[in-house]
C-alpha cells in the first residue's frame, strides 16, 4: 500500500523541459545540459512516463526568482546576451560583478566557471520553474514525490552566480514549501557541497542542510562544509557537514549516509525532504574522486523515500553524461518503487552506453585507493550524531 514505508507504489510527478537541452554552456565547459535530455530519453525507453504525471509549468517569473535573489543580480541575468558581454563595456563589467564571465585564471577562457550563456535567462526560468512547479505540487498533497532533473543548482548567490549555477531553484522551492510544512530537511550528495543552499538557511530553525562532500584541500567550493560548520542561532546544529576524502565506496558511504539520516529524521521531524542527488559522487566523474556506484547512490534515494515524507528530488553535477542519465534513469525507477532491467533498450542515444556494454549499471573503479579510513569515517559519523543529540536534548 502507498503508505507503508518502503511501499512499491507513490504518487510521482516530473518534470522536463526540452528548451533546456540545447543550452550550451561552451565547447570546453564541463556542464552540459543535454545529459538531462539523455537521461529523459532513457526514462521514455524504459516505459517510466506511464508511470507518473508530467508536470507541465509556466517558467518561474521575475518576482519568483527575485524572492531569494538581489533584484540588480535578477536585472543583469535578465538582460545579458552573450553578444553585449563580448562587446565589452558596462555589459561586461556588470556581469563580471556578478561571477558571470570572470575567468579564474586570467586569460585562460577555459577558466570561466559561469560563462554569459545564450539562452541565460529562458534557462534559469525554466529549470526553476521545475523545481517550483514540483515543490507546490508536493505541498498541495497532489503527489509524494516530485522529480526535476534539470534543477538542482546548489552554488548560486542571494547575489552571484557560482559553480555553473545562476538561480538557485532549490532555496526557491525550499521558501515555496515552507508555505506548507513546518520543518525541511535538505539532503545534498553532490560531491561538492552545497554552499548556496547552507548559506540560505544557516540561521533557520526550520530548515536543516545535510551535504556530504568531498572536504580535500582545495576542493570547490574551497573552505566550506567543514565537519565543525553547524549552523547560527536559531539554525544551531541544523547544519549538517560529511567531508570525505577521495575514493569513498559503496560501504563506506552508506554507512555513513544511512545512520546519520535516520538521526536527522529523528530529531528534526520534517514534514518534507528536498535531495539534490549531483551525480559527480559516482566513481569515474572527471571533478570528483568518489567510488560509487549508481546502486549505491540511489541506496541513498530509496532510504530517504522509505520515510514515506514529501520528497523532491532534483539532479545538479554530474559529468560524464552516460553515467548520469543512467544514474537519474535508474533514480527515477527506485522514486516509482519499480526494478529495471540492466540492459538499456534501444533508443536515440544508446550509442552512448556503447562503452558500459549497454548496461545501466557500469563497473566502479576496481583498486581505487580509499582515503577514507575506518577511523576517520567512524570519527566523522560520531561527531555528527554527537552534534545531532543537541537537537533531541
Ligand atoms: O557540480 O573550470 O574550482 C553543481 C556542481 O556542484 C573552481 N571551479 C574555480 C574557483 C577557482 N577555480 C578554478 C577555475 C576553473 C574554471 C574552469 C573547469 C573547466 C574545465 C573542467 C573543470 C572545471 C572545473 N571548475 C572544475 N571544478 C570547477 C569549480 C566549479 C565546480 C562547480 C561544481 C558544480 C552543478
Ligand atoms: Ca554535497
Ligand atoms: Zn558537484
Amino acid at each position: 500500500s502507498p503508505s507503508c514505508p518502503d511501499g512499491p507504489k507513490r504518487r510521482v510527478c516530473y518534470y522536463y523541459d526540452r528548451g533546456i537541452a540545447g543550452v550550451d554552456y561552451g565547447e570546453d565547459h564541463v556542464m552540459v545540459p543535454r545529459r538531462v535530455d539523455m537521461a529523459h530519453a532513457l526514462i521514455r525507453s524504459y516505459g517510466l512516463l506511464g508511470d507518473m504525471s508530467r508536470l507541465r509549468t509556466r517558467p518561474a517569473t521575475y518576482d519568483d526568482i527575485s524572492a531569494f535573489h538581489d533584484r540588480g543580480y535578477a536585472d543583469l541575468l535578465g538582460s545579458l546576451t552573450p553578444e553585449a558581454f563580448a562587446g565589452g563595456g558596462e555589459a561586461e563589467l556588470t556581469a563580471r560583478s556578478f561571477n558571470i564571465g570572470e575567468p579564474s585564471k586570467k586569460e585562460d577562457p577555459r577558466s570561466v566557471d559561469n560563462p554569459p550563456i545564450a539562452g541565460l535567462w529562458d534557462y534559469c526560468c525554466r529549470y526553476a520553474g521545475g523545481s517550483l512547479a514540483a515543490a507546490r505540487a508536493l505541498a498541495a498533497g497532489r503527489h509524494d514525490i516530485a522529480i526535476n532533473w534539470s534543477g538542482g543548482m546548489h552554488h548560486a548567490c542571494r547575489d552571484k552566480a557560482s559553480g555553473f549555477c545562476y538561480v538557485n531553484d532549490i532555496v526557491l522551492a525550499i521558501r515555496e514549501l515552507l508555505a506548507a510544512f513546518a520543518r525541511v530537511v535538505y539532503v545534498d550528495i553532490d560531491v561538492h557541497h552545497g554552499d548556496g543552499v547552507e548559506t540560505a538557511f544557516v540561521d533557520s530553525g526550520r530548515v536543516m542542510t545535510v551535504s556530504f562532500h568531498q572536504g580535500t584541500t582545495d576542493f570547490f567550493p574551497k573552505g566550506r562544509g567543514k565537519l565543525q560548520d553547524v549552523g547560527v542561532g536559531e539554525g544551531l546544529y541544523r547544519a549538517v557537514n560529511v567531508p570525505l576524502h577521495a575514493g569513498m565506496d559503496d560501504e563506506g558511504y552508506y554507512g555513513l549516509f544511512q545512520p546519520i539520516m535516520e538521526k536527522v529524521m529523528e530529531v528534526f521531524q520534517p514534514e518534507a525532504i528536498v535531495m539534490q542527488c549531483g551525480g559527480d559522487s559516482l566513481s569515474g566523474d572527471p571533478l570528483g574522486s568518489q567510488n560509487l556506484s549508481i546502486a549505491g547512490h540511489a541506496r541513498c534515494v530509496r532510504f530517504m523515500r522509505s520515510f514515506n515524507v514529501p520528497l523532491l528530488l532534483l539532479g545538479g553535477g554530474g559529468y560524464t553524461i552516460n553515467h548520469v542519465a543512467a544514474c537519474w534513469c535508474y533514480e527515477t525507477a527506485v522514486a516509482l518503487g519499480k526494478e529495471i532491467d540492466d540492459d538499456i533498450p534501444q533508443h536515440c542515444y544508446d550509442s552512448y552506453y556503447q562503452s558500459q556494454g549497454y548496461k545501466l549499471h557500469y563497473p566502479v573503479k576496481k583498486g581505487l585507493k580509499n582515503d577514507n579510513t575506518n577511523h576517520h569515517v567512524t570519527q566523522t559519523k560520531n561527531t555528527v550524531l554527537r552534534n545531532l543529540a543537541e537537537l533531541a536534548a
